[in-house]
């Protein structure tokens, strides 16, 4: 079953069906003021933060799902029939003698509602202008029958109680007593007594006079009803309550007269603070709203600001567009995909409908790889990101799980217990560090200096170091990692006796790269120690190899996990990858162990994380795994971030048909006319697809705040069609399916706009045989910087 299709041209998915399986999201606004919005509507709104900022209620994983939101009710005044600007919460039938037509057009920053029934036509736009602490919902309602009309609209948002969601949601026994909402002169302004700064809000309505008004939610709904059928709706009018306690909504209620063919432009706009006074938490002041409705409520103005924000996201994307045989991978890497690596980066783990505000703040090894698919759009945002994080690194080396970018105060921060340090999280450093290097080709940033977070300071490079004695110093009895409270995978706990493979391939792989770094300020005792260090990490590491792969760690008792010889956990996806990725596996393991990946873990859906999946403990492994049944997340599920690591394997083996097979596999838009199997947005990569092992293989979860958007867009941008910034210029080296004829990569490169067209006359998966640049005949892979001018095109030749 089909819901919609890519519009790639609007750079919008249209949705034609608002029944989708899940609900099918989207983001609106910036980290300022953020939003999110189903294809029905429903959704919520946060002020900086999606934990402790919340301004529009969200009740998470609700029965009837994507309730409350950001609703319209349009309501025939004739006859007192009403419908919703959305499909739902109103729900007219889809179907029969007077269907409810929905279009849901998801954009980038902001979303559009279309709707016919009963001859009025209604389009309703909902976006945060650029810069703003306030978002609109525009509502266009056009009479497309023969006799004039009276329409009345209805808003209904429920205003949160509380900034902090879990005060507002929780803590009812004070939450529901500190909330006060009055209306005057056209604006409803809720706020309530917090302990520390107030939350204020006001909501609006332009373009027609207000008719009516309720703040008092159960007075809007009535009693034992939903957002379905509002009392106030259903009546005609609104009660005009004003709330002392209990729970607030904004509806305001509008008339307009239509004659056929006329439309008529409402304009709601919710925002943060008062609506006659300047307001401000300390760190950010807000105009009065009366104000900014003054200027930006208008018709004019909705369009320009609505322009402004599609000429930003043109911005973003601009830098990186492809041009390949297949139009899916296109639709995602141009569009859909480059915006969810930008949502992940605003948002790291801390805001959407699955996660819902708990994890508030960037997680360490989330935002160290959120950095590497924006480095080449938002350098500077990218390099303000790693300086911060850097500062999340304590002094020993290890990193802070998480910063709150809110609070986080470098050189006070506590330094962790050694076992609450994840083993990974300061190993993703030198990835993200040489991301940036790469992509501006400036070392100099390496000599940045930038305090610990805990005390002292250091540059980039002794930050760097630093990160890789941290884990050569905490190593256990057969020289690996220790696993310490975490590596990638939360679901392992090794501890300080236990050694974890994927942290030790990590540190092969910072090893190698800060090696590469330093030698760029010639640094050459660094250069001299990662090396040496490097051989004899790979002494210990390669007798990890369990004769068809590599094992996944070592327990504190000193068995190992992962082996072909175990019932369960047999074979693991990650330290096979890593093997590949860090060069630690020489070609015939590196082959040997991808192929022992394909034989056991692949399927048609991706690749499970590992097999058989656990059911039971193991001595000496903390495996919270268990706590899923088999085929699901980290138990076996097909975890797509790492599969991401399978596509890049492969592609650094040559291999491009696996690699493309890879990727297709777990590709979102590939399952458009199947999305009854995988369920969620087929414009957003998920977490995880449910595994072979579950009752609901096929099914993805967790959609759009993972590390499956940047290393996906990593692995196929750079990996698959292996178009890679380095030091020294644009590496061009491609591993493709072998059916393809060739591709065009445009890419931005230091301020140059430069086109990469590859052709595969042979028709091979791998092997640069040529390459030019505006044809000069270049050797080796590399398009060099000093060749390339803006406009340049770089040829290159497969065979
Ligand atoms: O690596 C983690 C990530 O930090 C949060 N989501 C799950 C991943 C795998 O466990």
């Amino acid at each position: 079953m089909r819901y919609g299709y890519f519009d790639d041209d609007a750079c919008e998915y249209v949705l034609t069906r608002p029944d989708t399986p899940r609900s099918w999201s989207n983001y609106l606004g910036s980290r300022l003021y953020g939003g999110i919005v189903t294809q029905n509507a429903g959704g919520f709104s946060f002020f900086r933060s999606g934990g402790t900022g919340r301004l529009l209620r969200m009740r998470f994983n609700g029965v009837p799902q994507d309730e409350p939101g950001r609703f319209v009710y349009l309501r025939d005044d004739a006859d007192g029939a009403f419908w919703s600007a959305s499909w739902q919460p109103v729900g007219t039938p889809l179907e029969g003698p007077e269907p409810y037509v929905a279009r849901v057009r998801h954009g980038l920053g902001y979303s559009v509602f279309e709707s016919d029934h009963r001859d009025i036509h209604t389009e309703m736009t909902t976006f945060v202008p650029q810069g703003q602490a306030f978002e609109h919902w525009s509502v266009e309602v056009t009479n497309t029958g023969t006799t004039p009309r009276t329409i009345s609209l209805f808003s209904y948002a429920e205003l949160a109680n509380e900034w902090s969601h879990q005060q507002d949601l929780l803590n009812l026994q004070y939450s529901q007593y500190v909330v006060r909402a009055s209306y005057s002169d056209g604006f409803i302004h809720r706020l309530n007594s917090t302990r520390d700064v107030f939350s204020e809000c006001w909501f609006t309505v332009t373009g027609a006079d207000v008719v009516s008004f309720d703040t008092d939610r159960d007075l809007f709904l009535g009693p034992y009803r939903t957002p379905r059928d509002p009392v106030a709706v259903e009546r005609g009018t609104c009660s005009g309550s004003e709330t002392v306690g209990d729970n607030a909504c904004a509806s305001l209620h509008v008339r307009v007269e239509l004659a056929p063919g006329e439309t008529r432009h409402v304009v709601y706009t919710l925002g943060v603070g008062s609506p006659d006074a300047e307001w401000g938490d300390g760190t950010v002041t807000v105009r009065p709203g009366r104000d900014s409705v003054a200027e930006f409520a208008t018709p004019e103005r909705i369009a320009t600001e609505l322009a402004a924000i599609r000429s930003e996201w043109a911005g973003h994307l601009a830098p990186l567009q492809v041009s390949t045989p297949d139009p899916q991978l296109d639709s995602m890497v141009n569009v859909w995909h480059a915006y969810q690596t930008h949502m992940t980066f605003n948002w790291s783990r801390g805001v959407s409908l699955i996660e819902t505000g708990g994890r508030d703040g960037l997680g360490y090894r989330d935002t160290a790889q959120d950095i590497l698919s924006v480095v080449h759009s938002i350098p500077e945002a990218a390099r303000e990101r790693l300086d911060l994080l850097l500062t999340g690194q304590t002094a020993e080396g290890g990193a802070l799980p998480l910063i709150k970018p809110l609070t986080h105060t470098p050189g006070k921060e506590p330094t962790p217990a050694l076992e609450d340090y994840r083993s990974d999280d300061a190993l993703w450093l030198p990835l993200s560090v040489a991301a940036l290097v790469d992509e501006t080709g400036d070392a100099t940033y390496l000599d940045t200096v930038l305090p610990y977070a805990d005390a002292g300071e250091d540059t980039v490079l002794g930050h760097l170091v630093q990160a890789l004695r941290f884990s050569l110093e905490h190593r256990g009895a057969h020289g690996l990692v220790q696993g310490l409270d975490a590596d990638w995978n939360d679901c392992i706990q090794f501890g300080t006796e236990g050694e974890s493979m994927f942290s030790t391939f990590l540190l092969a792989n910072g090893l190698r790269q800060v090696g590469e770094l330093a030698s760029l300020l010639e640094r050459t005792e660094v250069v001299a120690w990662c090396a040496e260090q490097l051989a004899l990490l790979l002494e210990d590491a390669e007798k990890a190899w369990d004769g068809d792969w590599y094992i996944r760690g070592i327990s504190a008792v000193g068995a190992p996990l992962g082996t072909a010889t175990a019932d369960e956990g047999r074979i693991y996806l990650e330290p096979n990858v890593w093997a590949v990725i860090s060069g630690v596996a020489n070609p015939g393991r590196a082959r040997q162990a991808m192929d022992s990946v394909h034989e056991h873990l692949a399927s048609e859906h991706g690749i499970a994380l590992c097999d058989p999946p656990h059911t039971k403990p193991i001595e000496g492994i903390g495996l919270s795994l268990l706590v899923f049944p088999p085929g699901h997340k980290e138990n076996g599920g097909i975890f797509c971030h790492a599969n991401s690591w399978a596509v890049v394997a492969e592609a650094m083996l040559g291999r491009g048909d696996r690699a493309y097979e890879y990727y297709r596999a777990y590709l979102p838009a590939r399952y458009e006319d199947d999305a009854e199997t995988r369920q969620v947005e087929p414009y957003v990569y998920s977490q995880f697809t449910h595994g072979p092992a579950s009752p609901r293989f096929g099914q993805s979860r967790n959609p759009w705040l993972t590390g499956t958007a940047s290393w996906t867009y990593v692995a196929v941008t750079q990996h698959l069609l292996g178009v890679r910034p380095t030091v020294a210029g644009l590496r061009v080296d491609p591993s493709i399916p072998s059916a393809w004829d060739g591709f065009e990569v445009r890419r931005r490169f230091r301020g140059r706009d430069v086109t990469v067209r590859v052709t595969n006359p042979d028709h091979v998966c791998s092997g640069v045989a040529r390459l030019t640049v505006d044809g000069t005949p270049v050797e080796g892979d590399v398009a060099p910087e000093c060749l390339l001018q803006d406009g340049s095109v770089v040829d290159v030749v497969l065979g």
